[in-house]
C-alpha cells in the first residue's frame, strides 16, 4: 500500500439490533484517522462505513421492539448514522443492505456463484447461535453454547451449500502467496490453523425466516446474512460494474477493518466466495482487539455499553478520539476506565501539547507583539529539533501502513516533548533582556516546529490541529503532509492565542 495513490478502507457494517455503543464507534474512528492521514498524504481514499440490516438477529429484535424490521432498521441505522456525523467522520459513503444497489450486487455475486457451480442446494441440520448469526459444529460448543458464550439452537431446514470444503487448500496457498493478507499475525496464525483444521460447506440461506434478500429464483429462501453483509464492501464500490465503476480503481487496494471477533467471516469465508465468483480478494485485514469494561468485553447484551454521546459531551471529541488511539496498542485489547482518559488528556493533551502551544504562542503574543520573528543563524540545537520534525513523516508512514495507529501517535508526542525540553533549555524568556537575536530564532524554529506537529496531528485530534494552526495563520490550504517543509512566514501576524486543551477536573 507504501506507494499505492489509491485507497479503499471500509469499517464492518454494523447490526441494527440496538445503539451503537464505544466498541462501534472505535472501528470507524480508526479508520477515520487512516483515512485523514492518507488523504492529508496525497492518496485518494475511499471510506466506506455503514449498517447490516437483515438477518434473524435483527429481526428478532423488531419484534421485540413491536415494529416491522423495516421500519426498526431505519430507525436504528440512523443512530448509527448520527453517531458518525457527531463524530464528525469523513465517510465517503454510508451503506444500508436494504438499498436496491446492495440487493442488486448481493444477488449478482449469488448468480455469479451459482454459474460456476459454487452453490448447491441441500438441507442444513446443526447448531446456529442468533446472536452470533453463526454455524457451529457440534465439536465446536462449549458447555452446549457456541465458544463465543452465545446460546445455540438446532436448526433443521432445506438451504443451499456453498462449496467452501473445496476452498481450503486454495485458502492456504493465497495466505501463503501474501503474507500481509491478515493482520496482527498472531491473527493471521489463528485463521491458518482453522483452514488447515479443513472446512465444511457452508449454508448460505435460510428459509424459516423472511428477513433477508431473496434469492434469485427460489423465494423461498433469502440468503444468509453474513454472504449478503460481506458483499456490502463491493456493492459501494459499484459492483456489478467493475469496468466504469470505483471497482476498477479502488479494489485493488483494500483495506478492511474489523474487530477480532469477525476476522473469520472475512478472512475465510469473503476471499473464498469472491475467488469462487472470479473476483479477487481484498488486499488487507486487519482485526482489532475488543474494548473490555472491568474485564468484560462490552457488547449489547452484557448491558455493559459505554454510550459515546455522554462520552463525547463531558470529554470532547479530541480527547475521547485521542484515548481511545493512543490507549491500546491497535491489535490489542484494551480495558476502558473514566480515570485512564482523564490521566490522557490532562497529561498528554494539556501538559505536553497545549501547554508547549500555549507558552510559545502566548511568548509571542506579548514580547514580539504577535509577530513571528524572523530567525537568525541557526545553531545544532535548532537543527536537531527542526531535523526531528522533518524526519517524522516516513516513520509515520510506515507505520500507518501497518495500521500501528498508536505508534503514529506516540512518535509524534516524541516529538512534541523533544520540543518542550527545547524551550526549557533554550529560555526563551532569559534571552529577552540578553539576546533578543537569538530569541526571535528561538520563537521562529518552535513556532515553525508547532506548525509541523499541528499540521501530523489532524488526524487524530483535528479540531485542536486546526485550531493550533489557525492561531500561526497557516492558510487551510497549506495544511497538507506536502507542506510540512514550506516553512512558517516570517513577520506575519498572529491572532490571539487561545488555549486549545483546557485540564480536566472532574
Ligand atoms: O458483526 N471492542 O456487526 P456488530 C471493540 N454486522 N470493537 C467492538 C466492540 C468492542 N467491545 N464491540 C463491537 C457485525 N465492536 C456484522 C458485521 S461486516 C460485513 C458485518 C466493533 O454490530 C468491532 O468492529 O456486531 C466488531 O467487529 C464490530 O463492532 C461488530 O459489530
Amino acid at each position: 500500500m507504501v506507494h499505492s495513490k489509491k485507497l479503499y478502507i471500509t469499517t464492518p457494517i454494523y447490526y441494527v439490533n440496538d445503539a451503537p455503543h464505544i466498541g462501534h464507534l472505535y472501528t470507524t474512528l480508526a479508520c477515520d484517522m487512516i483515512a485523514r492521514f492518507m488523504r492529508l498524504n496525497g492518496i485518494d481514499v475511499k471510506f466506506v462505513t455503514g449498517t447490516d440490516a437483515h438477518g434473524q438477529k435483527v429481526e428478532k429484535a423488531a419484534l421485540a421492539a413491536g415494529k416491522s424490521p423495516q421500519e426498526f432498521v431505519d430507525e436504528v441505522s440512523l443512530n448509527f448514522r448520527n453517531l458518525a456525523t457527531m463524530m464528525q467522520f469523513t465517510h465517503d459513503d454510508f451503506i444500508q443492505t436494504t438499498q436496491i444497489r446492495h440487493i442488486k450486487a448481493a444477488q449478482h455475486l449469488w448468480q455469479q456463484l451459482i454459474k460456476n457451480d459454487e452453490i448447491y442446494l441441500g438441507a442444513y441440520s446443526g447448531w446456529y447461535a442468533i446472536r452470533d448469526e453463526a454455524y457451529y459444529q457440534e465439536s465446536e460448543l462449549i458447555d452446549g453454547k457456541a465458544p463465543t458464550g452465545a446460546d445455540v439452537e438446532w436448526v433443521t431446514e432445506p438451504s443451499y451449500f456453498f462449496r467452501l470444503s473445496k476452498w481450503q487448500d486454495k485458502l492456504l496457498e493465497f495466505y501463503n502467496k501474501n503474507p500481509d493478507f491478515i493482520a496482527p499475525e498472531t491473527r493471521r496464525n489463528e485463521v491458518m490453523r482453522f483452514v488447515e483444521g479443513g472446512l465444511h460447506d457452508l449454508s448460505v440461506s435460510r428459509t424459516s425466516f423472511k428477513w433477508g434478500i431473496p434469492v434469485p429464483n427460489d423465494p423461498d429462501h433469502v440468503m444468509y446474512v453474513w454472504l449478503d453483509a460481506l458483499t456490502n464492501y463491493i456493492t459501494a464500490l459499484g459492483y456489478p460494474d467493475q469496468e466504469t465503476s470505483d471497482f476498477k480503481d479502488f479494489w485493488a487496494n483494500s483495506l478492511h477493518v474489523v474487530g477480532k471477533d469477525i476476522l473469520r467471516f472475512h478472512a475465510v469465508y469473503w476471499p473464498a466466495f469472491l475467488m469462487a465468483a472470479d473476483l479477487p480478494p481484498p488486499q488487507r485485514i486487519f482485526a482489532h482487539g475488543w474494548w473490555t469494561k472491568d474485564g468484560e468485553k462490552i457488547s449489547k447484551s452484557l448491558g455493559n455499553t459505554i454510550n459515546p454521546v455522554h462520552l463525547v459531551e463531558t470529554y470532547g471529541r479530541d480527547a475521547v478520539r485521542y484515548f481511545l488511539l493512543r490507549e491500546v496498542p491497535f491489535g490489542n485489547d484494551g480495558d476502558f476506565t473514566d480515570a485512564a482518559l482523564i490521566t490522557r488528556l490532562n497529561s498528554d493533551l494539556a501538559n505536553s501539547y497545549g501547554n508547549l502551544v500555549q507558552r510559545v504562542l502566548s511568548f509571542i503574543a506579548k514580547t514580539c507583539g504577535g509577530v513571528v520573528p524572523s530567525p537568525d543563524k541557526l545553531v545544532a540545537a535548532d537543527n536537531a529539533l527542526l531535523s526531528q520534525a522533518s524526519d517524522l513523516l516516513p516513520l509515520l508512514e510506515t507505520e500507518i501502513n501497518k495500521q500501528a495507529l498508536h505508534k503514529v501517535v506516540e512518535h509524534i508526542w516524541k516529538l512534541i516533548a523533544e520540543a518542550n525540553r527545547y524551550v526549557d533549555e533554550q529560555k526563551p524568556w532569559s534571552l529577552k533582556t540578553t539576546d533578543q537575536a537569538r530569541m526571535g530564532t528561538v520563537l521562529y524554529v518552535l513556532a515553525d516546529c508547532i506548525r509541523q506537529i499541528a499540521i501530523l496531528t489532524q488526524p487524530i485530534v483535528p479540531e485542536a490541529s486546526a485550531r493550533i494552526l489557525d492561531q500561526l495563520a497557516v492558510p487551510s490550504d497549506q495544511r497538507t503532509f506536502a507542506h510540512l517543509n514550506a516553512q512558517l512566514t516570517p513577520q506575519i501576524s498572529l491572532p490571539t492565542p487561545e488555549g486549545v486543551f483546557p485540564r480536566f477536573t472532574p
